[in-house]
This record gives structure tokens, C-alpha cells and sequence, in this order.
């Protein structure tokens, strides 16, 4: 889950000039275990809160800058959203992230690379060592102009390198990993296909733009060798801060649960924006979407109907297999996941689903290109037997999952 917080909260805004007075930020019932139960109560298992927006306002006590909680009357001056929120994470058993906006428009020094790179790299050093294990970085692309109108050039090999020195198992995210991708749009859908090994020249640093960067973002490569998987990153909301405006605009528990099937159903990361309110609390309309998608999702994968059985595993050529499960009767199929074993990699580039009640008639229930982690079809039918052909594979094909439910 991720939690867009800050100065554009209570500014209505999404995203922040850097004049605003810290005086703004003022949520008076802050409770980041109210954030965290709900995100448990749903499935979620990461939490990643937006430690600094576009706007520069920091949500932990910084020595870089005034610009922070400090100088507001949050706790009096006192207050550590960012602790609150690690706290909140480690009581539930939640692994918690940080967003760290490397673009930031209230710092003077912003626009003058040197200088700017080092008051970053300060912030980065601040909360990979001040706040326990952190298991994601969050690395925005987003590159404007900073107080005085210029841009700033980044030093990303550097702010990568910190972070891994300081957080060696955290997991870094920008558009250009190194360890995870961004998939190329906020809309909430993987690729198809979508391939978790990239071409890392095709994307050279975050906010790249050009001709074939977000198709690369998106597809990843076949023939990549740098293993870096998408994540989705998508709003529960229009907008990533919240807005009362938007109250009536929360995507549908039917809507949460496409998305489900559109990312971690494409061999992807979901990443759920759920943005508190000026309270500092999750809004109930919120909470409820969230615990109906995983109740749907948890009936939906509460009994796999092939777990009993023993699949037929076939080599039927250099790049060509062919798996059969038998039911024992015919059931009605709804669901199909199938999973590959990445310890040598992701290998299926094409297969299809397929059922029969009479074993000498085949009838196509789903066809596709990507497996993965996880693929995700939903399909119509009644089959006593299920047979996924797998067509076309970029090696030797190796025994995949499937799952009926
Ligand atoms: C974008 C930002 O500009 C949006 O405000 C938001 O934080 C989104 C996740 O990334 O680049």
C-alpha cells in the first residue's frame, strides 16, 4: 500500500510549489496503526509512505532543512510521521518503505547540482539510518524546476550506491530500478506480455523520456538479462493526495479487484495508493473498498482444485511443453493461475489454457504470452481434465504451476 501524505493535503493539491507554510500541517488525529491494521485487515504486506512530495515539506524532524514537521504544530513541533509510520509497520508485521522526492521545490539549493545532490544524499542517509530495516525506496521520476526555476541535474549512480550501502536488502524502485521497475503507466495495468528481465540501456536513468521507454517500462525485454520486475503503482482515488472532492470517486471493491488481476495477475507488484485524510486517518469509504477486495479475492483463492491432483508434465520440443491435470470429475473453472519457477529465470513466452470433459475434445479456455510470478486468467467452462500448452518458450521449457479455482 502506498500513502501519499503531506502539505497537499491541506492545500486540496497534488502537487505542491514549496511556498507553503508549515504551519498547514496540522492532522489532529493522527493514528498510522489505524493505516496499518486496514492495509493488514486487506493482505497487504508493505507499506510505503511519501516522506517528502515534489513540495520539499518533510515528515520527519530533518536536519537538512526547516521545512518539516518541526516548524508544525503536528505533536507541537514534535511530531515524527515517518517514526509513527515504521512503528505502526513493525506492530502489525508489515515491512515498511520510504518515498523520497528526489525533485524538490522549496530547497534553495535545488538546480545546483552539486550542492543539491549532497542535501539528498543527507535525507538519504537520514532515514535509511535512522528508522530500522526499510524494505523499498520509492525513486519518482518526476524532474521539474526547483524555487529559483532551474532544474537539477541527478547524481543517480550515487543515490543508488547510498541506499544499498546503508539498506542493503531494501529493494530500490525508479523507472529505472535497479532492482524494481515502474511499469510504464498510473492506470493499473502490467503489460502484456509482460517480462520481468529488462535491457537496462533501453531505460538509462529515472524520467527518462524518448521513443520506446515506455513500451520498454511496460513489456520489459525478452531477451533482457538484468532480472527487474515491474511494479503498478495506482490510485484508489483520482488524485494521490486525498481530496474531500473525491469522496464519491473511490474505485469499486469490483474495480480493486481488476486491478488485482491486471498486476499481480501480469507477473507484477501492486502498489495501492490509500491517501489519509487531514485527520491523519484513512477514510472509512477506503477502508471498506479495501477489506471488500480481499474478501473477494480471499473466496476466490480459498480452494484450489488441482492441489490434489498429479500433473503431467510433457517436453514436446526444444521450446515446447505441454501440462495436464486431471480433476478426477468435471468442475466448473473460473479461475486459472499459472506460475513458473524463476530460479533459472522466466522462460514461457506463449501458451494457451485449454479444457475437456471428453478427453479427445480440447476446447480453449484462455490463451497468452507472459507467465511469470503469477498469471491470472479468468475463464468460463466445465472441464474434467485441463491442459496448458505452453507454444513458445526463450529456453528449455521447465515444469510450470497451474492452479484452478
Ligand atoms: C508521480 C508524481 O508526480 C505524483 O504526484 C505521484 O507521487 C506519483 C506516484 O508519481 O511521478
Amino acid at each position: 500500500m502506498f500513502l501519499h501524505f503531506g502539505v497537499n493535503t491541506f492545500t486540496d493539491r497534488e502537487w505542491g510549489d514549496g511556498s507553503e507554510s508549515p504551519s498547514i500541517f496540522n492532522p489532529t488525529a493522527l493514528d498510522a496503526r489505524q493505516w496499518a491494521r486496514s492495509a493488514k485487515r486487506a493482505g497487504f504486506r508493505t507499506m510505503i509512505l511519501t516522506a517528502k512530495h515534489h513540495d520539499g515539506f518533510c515528515l520527519w524532524p530533518t536536519r537538512t532543512t526547516t521545512h518539516s514537521v518541526a516548524s508544525s504544530p503536528f505533536r507541537g513541533g514534535h511530531g515524527d510521521v515517518v517514526r509513527e509510520f515504521v512503528d505502526a509497520c513493525r506492530a502489525e508485521g508489515l515491512r515498511a518503505g520510504l518515498y523520497l522526492s528526489p525533485w524538490d521545490r522549496n530547497q534553495p539549493a535545488y538546480g545546483d547540482p552539486a550542492r543539491y545532490n549532497e542535501v539528498y544524499l543527507a535525507q538519504l542517509t537520514e532515514l535509511p539510518t535512522g528508522y530500522g530495516t526499510i524494505a523499498e525506496v520509492w525513486f519518482d521520476g518526476a524532474n521539474g524546476e526547483g524555487p529559483n526555476g532551474r532544474k537539477q541535474v541527478y547524481d543517480w549512480p550515487r543515490f543508488f550506491g547510498h541506499v544499498k550501502r546503508l539498506q542493503p536488502n531494501a529493494v530500490i524502485f525508479s523507472d529505472a530500478g535497479p532492482d524494481v521497475r515502474w511499469c510504464g503507466n498510473e492506470k493499473g495495468t502490467a503489460g502484456d506480455p509482460n517480462w520481468a528481465t529488462v535491457d537496462p540501456s533501453r531505460v538509462p536513468y529515472p524520467g527518462a523520456d524518448g521513443p520506446g521507454i515506455i513500451d520498454a517500462l511496460q513489456h520489459g525485454d525478452r531477451d533482457g538479462r538484468t532480472w527487474r520486475p515491474a511494479e503498478v503503482d495506482v490510485s484508489i482515488r483520482p488524485g494521490w493526495f486525498f481530496h474531500p472532492a473525491e469522496n464519491e470517486s473511490v474505485r469499486s471493491v469490483d474495480n480493486l479487484v481488476d486491478l488485482y488481476f491486471t498486476s499481480v495477475g501480469r507477473n507484477a507488484k501492486l502498489l495501492l495508493n490509500v491517501p489519509p485524510t487531514r485527520e491523519g486517518l484513512l477514510h472509512s469509504t477506503d477502508v471498506e473498498r479495501l477489506a471488500g477486495m480481499h474478501d473477494i479475492l480471499a473466496t476466490m483463492f480459498a480452494n484450489d482444485i488441482a492441489s490434489q491432483t498429479h500433473p503431467e508434465w510433457r517436453v514436446t520440443g526444444p521450446r515446447s511443453a505441454e501440462l495436464i491435470v486431471d480433476l478426477g470429475q468435471p468442475r466448473a473453472v473460473r479461475v486459472a493461475r499459472l506460475a513458473e519457477n524463476l530460479a533459472r529465470g522466466q522462460i514461457v513466452a506463449a501458451y494457451r489454457v485449454e479444457a475437456a470433459v471428453d478427453r479427445n475434445s480440447w476446447r480453449e479456455l484462455s490463451r497468452g504470452t507472459t507467465i511469470g510470478h503469477a498469471k491470472l486468467d479468468r475463464v468460463q467452462g466445465s472441464a474434467r481434465w485441463l491442459r496448458v500448452t505452453i507454444d513458445e518458450s526463450v529456453a528449455e521449457p521447465e515444469p510450470i504451476e497451474l492452479q484452478v479455482f
